[in-house]
Protein backbone atom coordinates (compact mmCIF):
# COMPACT_ATOMS: atom_id res chain seq x y z
CA UNK A 1 0.00 0.00 0.00
CA UNK A 2 2.79 1.98 0.52
CA UNK A 3 3.79 2.29 -2.75
CA UNK A 4 0.58 4.01 -4.31
CA UNK A 5 1.84 6.92 -6.37
CA UNK A 6 0.05 10.10 -7.57
CA UNK A 7 1.17 12.66 -10.44
CA UNK A 8 1.37 15.90 -9.17
CA UNK A 9 2.37 18.92 -11.38
CA UNK A 10 3.49 22.51 -11.09
CA UNK A 11 1.59 24.43 -13.83
CA UNK A 12 3.29 27.30 -15.65
CA UNK A 13 1.67 30.07 -13.24
CA UNK A 14 3.36 28.59 -9.78
CA UNK A 15 6.79 27.95 -12.11
CA UNK A 16 7.10 31.37 -12.92
CA UNK A 17 6.21 32.58 -9.39
CA UNK A 18 9.18 30.29 -8.23
CA UNK A 19 6.81 27.74 -6.07
CA UNK A 20 8.58 24.40 -6.82
CA UNK A 21 10.84 24.04 -4.46
CA UNK A 22 8.10 25.02 -2.12
CA UNK A 23 5.68 21.86 -3.49
CA UNK A 24 8.75 19.53 -3.31
CA UNK A 25 9.36 20.93 -0.07
CA UNK A 26 6.00 19.79 1.52
CA UNK A 27 6.08 16.53 -0.38
CA UNK A 28 9.26 14.94 1.12
CA UNK A 29 8.84 16.85 4.17
CA UNK A 30 5.58 14.72 5.11
CA UNK A 31 7.39 11.83 4.73
CA UNK A 32 6.36 11.00 0.87
CA UNK A 33 8.78 9.22 -1.69
CA UNK A 34 9.78 11.50 -5.13
CA UNK A 35 10.22 8.58 -8.28
CA UNK A 36 9.96 10.54 -11.40
CA UNK A 37 10.69 14.50 -12.15
CA UNK A 38 10.57 16.18 -15.40
CA UNK A 39 10.43 19.74 -16.24
CA UNK A 40 9.05 20.31 -19.78
CA UNK A 41 6.84 22.74 -22.00
CA UNK A 42 3.91 20.60 -22.72
CA UNK A 43 2.30 20.56 -26.23
CA UNK A 44 -1.60 21.94 -26.40
CA UNK A 45 -2.39 17.94 -27.53
CA UNK A 46 -0.88 16.70 -24.29
CA UNK A 47 -2.75 19.21 -22.49
CA UNK A 48 -6.00 18.56 -24.18
CA UNK A 49 -5.62 14.46 -23.32
CA UNK A 50 -4.39 15.62 -19.55
CA UNK A 51 -7.75 17.25 -18.98
CA UNK A 52 -9.96 14.79 -21.78
CA UNK A 53 -12.81 14.67 -19.31
CA UNK A 54 -13.53 18.24 -19.03
CA UNK A 55 -13.62 18.93 -23.03
CA UNK A 56 -17.23 20.21 -22.71
CA UNK A 57 -16.86 22.28 -20.37
CA UNK A 58 -16.74 26.42 -21.05
CA UNK A 59 -13.18 26.83 -19.82
CA UNK A 60 -11.07 24.10 -21.17
CA UNK A 61 -9.93 25.86 -24.23
CA UNK A 62 -8.31 28.72 -22.05
CA UNK A 63 -7.09 26.04 -19.26
CA UNK A 64 -4.88 24.24 -22.01
CA UNK A 65 -3.84 26.89 -23.24
CA UNK A 66 -3.00 28.04 -20.02
CA UNK A 67 -1.38 24.51 -19.33
CA UNK A 68 1.06 24.49 -21.99
CA UNK A 69 1.72 28.52 -21.85
CA UNK A 70 5.37 27.97 -20.43
CA UNK A 71 7.24 25.44 -18.32
CA UNK A 72 5.26 22.71 -16.51
CA UNK A 73 7.23 20.81 -12.98
CA UNK A 74 5.79 17.24 -13.36
CA UNK A 75 6.54 14.77 -10.83
CA UNK A 76 5.26 11.33 -9.55
CA UNK A 77 5.66 10.86 -5.45
CA UNK A 78 4.75 7.39 -3.66
CA UNK A 79 3.40 6.88 -0.29
CA UNK A 80 0.45 5.61 1.53
CA UNK A 81 -2.83 7.34 0.66
CA UNK A 82 -0.91 9.72 -1.11
CA UNK A 83 -3.68 10.58 -3.50
CA UNK A 84 -5.83 11.56 -1.13
CA UNK A 85 -3.45 13.19 0.92
CA UNK A 86 -1.81 14.98 -1.99
CA UNK A 87 -5.42 16.27 -2.63
CA UNK A 88 -5.35 17.66 1.34
CA UNK A 89 -1.95 19.46 0.74
CA UNK A 90 -3.15 20.81 -2.46
CA UNK A 91 -5.86 22.39 -0.97
CA UNK A 92 -9.71 22.96 -3.05
CA UNK A 93 -9.90 23.21 -6.85
CA UNK A 94 -10.53 27.19 -5.86
CA UNK A 95 -7.97 28.59 -3.77
CA UNK A 96 -11.17 30.82 -2.96
CA UNK A 97 -12.05 27.66 -0.82
CA UNK A 98 -8.82 26.27 0.36
CA UNK A 99 -7.75 26.53 4.09
CA UNK A 100 -4.55 28.40 5.04
CA UNK A 101 -2.02 25.83 5.35
CA UNK A 102 -2.89 24.03 1.83
CA UNK A 103 -0.70 24.72 -0.93
CA UNK A 104 -3.48 26.26 -3.12
CA UNK A 105 -4.57 28.52 0.27
CA UNK A 106 -1.40 29.31 1.21
CA UNK A 107 -0.24 30.80 -2.84
CA UNK A 108 -2.86 31.69 -4.94
CA UNK A 109 -6.16 33.31 -5.46
CA UNK A 110 -8.63 32.24 -8.42
CA UNK A 111 -9.15 28.95 -9.97
CA UNK A 112 -7.61 29.74 -13.32
CA UNK A 113 -4.60 29.84 -12.09
CA UNK A 114 -4.06 27.91 -8.81
CA UNK A 115 -0.66 26.86 -9.59
CA UNK A 116 -0.52 22.80 -9.08
CA UNK A 117 -2.22 19.74 -10.47
CA UNK A 118 -2.75 16.57 -7.98
CA UNK A 119 -4.42 13.37 -9.55
CA UNK A 120 -8.49 13.22 -7.87
CA UNK A 121 -8.79 9.12 -7.99
CA UNK A 122 -5.60 6.18 -7.99
CA UNK A 123 -6.80 5.29 -11.81
CA UNK A 124 -6.70 9.00 -12.87
CA UNK A 125 -2.95 8.88 -11.20
CA UNK A 126 -2.40 5.66 -12.96
CA UNK A 127 -3.83 7.17 -16.47
CA UNK A 128 -1.82 10.31 -15.68
CA UNK A 129 1.44 8.71 -14.84
CA UNK A 130 1.11 7.27 -17.79
CA UNK A 131 0.39 9.80 -20.14
CA UNK A 132 3.40 12.15 -18.85
CA UNK A 133 6.09 9.51 -18.47
CA UNK A 134 7.65 6.60 -19.83
CA UNK A 135 8.05 3.38 -17.25
CA UNK A 136 11.70 4.05 -17.43
CA UNK A 137 11.63 7.86 -16.54
CA UNK A 138 10.13 6.45 -13.21
CA UNK A 139 12.81 5.10 -10.07
CA UNK A 140 11.75 2.66 -8.00
CA UNK A 141 13.74 2.61 -4.50
CA UNK A 142 13.76 2.12 -1.22
CA UNK A 143 13.78 5.19 1.22
CA UNK A 144 15.81 4.82 4.31
CA UNK A 145 13.01 6.37 6.04
CA UNK A 146 10.55 4.14 6.05
CA UNK A 147 11.06 1.89 8.92
CA UNK A 148 10.36 5.41 10.34
CA UNK A 149 7.31 6.56 8.66
CA UNK A 150 5.27 3.03 8.63
CA UNK A 151 4.91 0.57 11.13
P1 LIG B 1 -6.44 20.05 -11.43
O1 LIG B 1 -6.87 18.94 -12.36
O2 LIG B 1 -5.78 21.15 -12.14
O3 LIG B 1 -5.66 19.51 -10.27
O4 LIG B 1 -7.73 20.59 -10.80
P2 LIG B 1 -8.79 19.77 -9.98
O5 LIG B 1 -8.67 18.30 -10.23
O6 LIG B 1 -8.67 20.24 -8.57
O7 LIG B 1 -10.13 20.32 -10.61
P3 LIG B 1 -10.81 20.06 -12.02
O8 LIG B 1 -10.28 18.82 -12.65
O9 LIG B 1 -12.27 20.21 -11.80
O10 LIG B 1 -10.35 21.32 -12.86
C1 LIG B 1 -9.22 21.26 -13.67
C2 LIG B 1 -8.62 22.64 -13.80
O11 LIG B 1 -9.50 23.52 -14.44
C3 LIG B 1 -9.39 24.82 -13.88
N1 LIG B 1 -10.72 25.38 -13.73
C4 LIG B 1 -11.64 24.67 -13.04
C5 LIG B 1 -10.99 26.60 -14.30
O12 LIG B 1 -10.13 27.23 -14.92
N2 LIG B 1 -12.25 27.11 -14.16
C6 LIG B 1 -13.21 26.44 -13.46
O13 LIG B 1 -14.36 26.96 -13.36
C7 LIG B 1 -12.90 25.18 -12.87
C8 LIG B 1 -13.94 24.40 -12.09
C9 LIG B 1 -8.71 24.59 -12.61
C10 LIG B 1 -8.34 23.30 -12.51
Amino acid sequence: MADERTFIAVKPDGVQRGLIGEVIKRFEQRGFKLVGMKFLVPTEDLAKQHYGDLKDLPFFAGLCKYTASGPVAAMVWEGLNIVKMGRMMLGETNPADSKPGSIRGDFCIQVGRNIIHGSDSTDNAKKEIGLWFKPEELVSYKSCQDAWLYE
